[in-house]
């Protein structure tokens, strides 16, 4: 056995069914191992769509996802894409080829190991023939258990060496416990609900990561529920969920949660957005912050007590020791509470509809797609000034519903992750909104969409124009025009690209939608030409970090 075929070997057994890559001279072995063993690929056209459809893919299905790249530029194409995977902690091993171990110089050289630890991702390699099965299923396991991208560097002189025989055998680790937290620490937190008559809960992805069951301990002790905007959807359909918290949240969330005494925070870094710049919760509400890491405590907003430990761990904890000495009660959830936050929605608040002739309000588009699109959907966004409107007016079925590629705050990535967690969940409508800026940035993987006939719908917010500079610094006086641009036609280009496109300027023009809906056989690119002079509400607050 060849060391790409020990590679491929180990991940096929390890689970892995699909993986994305653009392929080289360098890593051409790994990509046809892969194949070979029985793993499915899908070709991007620029190497940060491969990862960040690896990190969608990730995100979307729970597994780890897997890229593939050629040494040199592949990789540093790739760099964007690993940023943001390292820092939503995605689980994910980019196989990089890497130069030959025996040289000094190359026009690929680039210190691969070094740029992947610059960039918050774990430095991994292929050591030797006879290594590289167990190099493999270490890269797996770190990811996996670390919750971070693995560059696993391959050496190209290496991988079509022959292995011995029993060095293929794929090495087992025990299983970890996630770290439990201290008893002292349960037990303050406890001291706390005992008192509380308003407690909520806000959870992050770690909570979701963790699978942390806090709605019980929310029912435990009343609590209103929300999340960061990593978490949202992890409360779904619960009656006493408030949504995201921060710069997305419905003026009743934003009520709500200033008025709690006791705020328990999982797997939430509590950064300035879910926090309002520090304004959402009230000076006097005690701040519970439960993290894995304890790093991450206290890092941004303040904490009072600083739990470290797994969320679900903890939430247990504090559930048992809530049983033990007899603590609950209906805290928050009194006096009709359920209807009020039923009420309460996003989407139901006032706001005067600034549709022309030409142009769509891009919240009456928002809230009209919801309605006409499945339930069970996966939503994508990428980043830029239209982004709360699929965050605030999409609802998503679950916290795997919702794919938000914005930890590294990089424009360019949505669309690549929507085709990752389209391949991930292809029961589920992959919604993937972007601007049109962000959408040209990556215009190459709309080929790639069409190329693989996915059934995605994507939205594209079409201001022509840099939108978050534009309303940065046009209240300010300063002149914009170097940010605007004239309009694109992405319902020609996506049609150039084998995909369905259509223009809209008004509710009306989703009509076609409904017909795609039913058949459903490549990509539908909505060109939405909203209108640029709407300013969103969340991005003044969004702007106070500047
Ligand atoms: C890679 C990268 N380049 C530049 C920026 C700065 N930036 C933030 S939002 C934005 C505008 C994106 O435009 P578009 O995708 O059309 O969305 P809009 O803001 O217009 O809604 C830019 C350029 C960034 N965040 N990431
Ligand atoms: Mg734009």
């Amino acid at each position: 056995m060849r060391v790409s075929e020990a590679i491929g070997r180990v991940l096929v057994e390890g689970g892995v069914e699909s993986f994305f890559g653009l392929a080289g001279s360098g890593n051409f072995a790994v990509l046809n191992a892969l194949h070979e063993a029985g793993a499915t690929f899908y070709s991007s056209r620029h190497e940060t769509g491969a990862v960040m459809m690896a990190d969608g893919y990730a995100r979307a299905s729970g597994k780890p996802g897997v890229a593939s790249v050629h040494q040199g530029p592949g990789f540093t194409n790739s760099l964007t894409g690993l940023t943001e995977a390292a820092k939503a902690r995605t689980p994910l091993v980019l196989l990089a080829a890497d130069i030959p171990a025996g040289t000094l110089w190359s026009n690929f050289k680039v210190d691969q190991g070094s740029l992947a630890t610059t960039l918050g991702a774990i430095p991994e390699r292929v050591r030797s023939p006879d290594t590289a099965a167990a190099d493999t299923a270490r890269a797996m396991r770190r990811a996996q258990t670390e919750r971070r991208p693995v560059v696993l560097n391959i050496p190209i002189d290496l991988v079509e060496k022959p292995c011995q025989e029993d060095s293929t055998e794929i090495p087992s680790w025990p299983s970890l416990d996630a770290p439990v937290p201290s008893e002292g620490s349960v037990a303050s937190v406890v001291d706390l609900l005992a008192s509380s008559r308003r407690p909520a809960i806000v959870a992050g992805r770690g909570a979701a990561l963790a699978g942390a069951r806090l709605e019980a301990l929310g029912d435990r002790v009343g609590a209103v529920l929300a999340t960061s905007a990593m978490g949202h959807g992890l409360f779904a359909g619960n009656p006493y969920s408030l949504g995201i918290a921060g710069g997305f949240s419905s003026s009743l969330a934003m009520k709500l949660l200033g008025e709690a005494d006791v705020v328990l925070a999982f797997g939430a870094s509590l950064n300035h957005w879910t926090v309002r710049h520090g304004g959402l919760f009230s000076p006097e509400a005690r701040v519970v912050q439960v993290d894995l890491e304890a790093e991450a405590i206290g890092r941004v907003h303040r904490a009072d007590i600083g739990v470290v430990g797994d969320a679900a761990g903890t939430a247990g904890a504090i559930v048992d020791e809530l049983d033990r000495r007899g603590v609950g009660g209906e805290g928050f959830r009194t006096g009709g509470l359920e209807r009020e936050i039923s009420r309460g929605r996003t989407r139901d608040e006032p706001y005067e509809d600034l549709g022309t002739d030409e142009y769509v309000d891009p919240r009456t588009l928002t809230i009209a797609l919801d309605d006409l699109l499945p339930e069970e959907r996966t939503v994508c966004t990428d980043s830029g000034h239209f982004l709360g409107y699929p965050a605030m007016y999409l609802k998503v079925p679950d916290q795997r519903g919702f794919v938000f590629p914005n930890a590294f705050q990089s424009v360019g990535l949505g669309l690549a992750s929507g085709i990752g967690a389209a391949i991930a969940q292809p029961e589920r409508l992959t919604v993937a909104a972007v601007g049109d800026g962000g959408v040209l940035m990556a215009l190459g993987e709309l080929e790639t969409a069409a190329r693989y006939r996915l059934p995605m719908l994507v939205v594209v917010y079409n201001d022509a124009a840099y939108g978050a500079e534009v309303h940065h610094f046009g209240p300010m006086g300063r002149p914009v025009e170097l940010a605007r641009f004239p309009p694109t036609d992405f319902a020609a280009l996506a049609r150039a690209a084998g995909a369905e496109g259509i223009t809209v300027r008004s509710e009306d023009d989703l009509s076609p939608v409904r017909d795609w809906l039913d058949i459903r056989d490549r990509p539908l690119v909505i060109d939405a030409r909203v209108n640029p002079e709407i300013r969103a509400e969340w991005l003044a607050e969004a702007f106070r970090a500047h």
